[in-house]
């Protein structure tokens, strides 16, 4: 990160401002968790100096789906089908694996429709940044419970949600995301933090941010307000990240802090607070969900990592190329073992 003296603005390691990181001015209502998850998600691009001609913008349909537009104005986008953004991003980053791909869905678009998708999409560790904008209701369509709403929380108008609620990081841990994180969009740091692991991890990055909706389900009774949530977080310690481009040669006191090497050379350091938390244990991870889940506390912070393991590009043995600049005579087999090949159906 530089000062460029001609202009007097902020630069990060390409040269571009964070104005090159911004998106269309929002839509959404003032206040809602979203817009605040958009400003992360720009801050995190700009500081890990990602260059926004090389990033893919996925997303399902929702006011959270509606989010992309609000950051990384240079970026590819695919504003796709309520629940099928997992297959849309499959495609795009199979034929292409040199973009930098992140997804934005919904409760309702992740945990309702699109929920068979989700599964595979987790078991597959395909490379990308999945978040869900996690405000336990259908915002876009006037705010009926989600399957993320937690029993006995009540809505608006009053009802009581009388059905249990899908868990999507423990989900997510169980089918296979090598890094799962839950955050909310009100703890800036932790946020951007987890945001800046995700760009530096290869495979899924499934990151669950409780982020209230304040125009239907940020009232007494919700779990998902405000309040609620700044009252029953849990975080499981101070999250650092460093870069592999800036020093990391840091102190951080030995015993109290894990420091998990990404791939690419950075460092996610996490300071425990309570529990001598380990992030690379599955089992661990999913009894601290349950555990938190039972006192009605969110645990935040990167519950799961597993950096080393191999992505669905890797498991599909991908030529080096991308798929996207082979020539037509690579990809498509020529008419004549076509027509053979049709010759031996006869
Ligand atoms: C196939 C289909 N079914 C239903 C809808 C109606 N619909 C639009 S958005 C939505 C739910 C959105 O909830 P969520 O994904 O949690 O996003 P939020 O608006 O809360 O951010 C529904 C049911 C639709 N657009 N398409
Ligand atoms: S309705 Fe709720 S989720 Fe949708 S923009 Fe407004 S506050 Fe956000
Ligand atoms: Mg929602």
């Amino acid at each position: 990160m530089s000062d460029a003296p001609a202009t007097g603005k902020r630069t990060n390691r390409l040269g571009l401002e964070v104005t090159s990181y911004r998106g269309s001015k929002t839509t959404l209502c003032a206040g809602c968790g979203h817009n605040a998850i958009s400003e992360r998600v720009i801050d995190a691009f700009f500081e890990m100096g990602v260059d926004p001609k090389r990033v893919l913008k996925l997303s399902g349909i929702g006011c959270s789906s509606k989010s992309p537009a609000y950051f990384l104005n240079p970026s590819h986008g695919f504003n796709s089908v309520h629940g099928r953004m997992p297959s849309v991003a499959t495609g795009a980053v199979l034929a292409n694996r040199s973009m930098q791909a992140i997804g934005v869905s919904g409760d309702g678009d992740t945990g309702a429709i699109g929920i068979g998708q989700f599964v595979h999409l987790m078991r597959r560790n395909l490379p990308l940044i999945y978040i869900i904008e996690d405000n336990g209701c259908y915002g876009l369509t006037k705010g009926q419970f989600s399957p993320t709403a937690d029993l006995g929380s009540k809505a608006k108008n009053g009802v009581v949600n009388d059905l249990p609620p899908i868990d999507t990081c423990a989900l997510a841990i169980e089918l296979g995301a090598s890094l799962v994180a839950r955050s909310f969009s009100g703890d800036k740091k932790q946020l951007l933090n987890v945001l800046k692991a995700a760009i530096a991890h290869r495979g899924t990055s499934m990151i669950d941010v409780i982020s209230p909706c304040v125009t239907f389900n940020d009232h007494d009774g919700s779990t998902k307000s405000y309040s609620y949530v700044k009252d029953h977080d849990e975080p499981l310690g101070e999250i650092s990240f460093i870069p592999y481009f800036e020093d990391i040669n840091v102190e951080y006191e030995a015993g109290s802090t894990t420091a998990v090497k990404m791939h690419d050379g950075s460092q996610l350091l996490l300071r425990k607070v309570a529990e001598d938390y380990n992030p690379s244990d599955k089992v661990a991870a999913i009894r601290l969900l349950h555990e938190t889940a039972r006192r009605g506390e969110f645990a935040t912070g990167v519950l799961y990592i597993e950096p080393d393991k191999d992505d669905f590009v890797e498991s599909l043995n991908l030529v080096e190329t991308p798929l996207a600049f082979l020539p037509t005579e690579r990809v498509r087999p020529p008419k004549a073992v076509l027509d053979e090949i049709m010759e031996s159906l006869r």
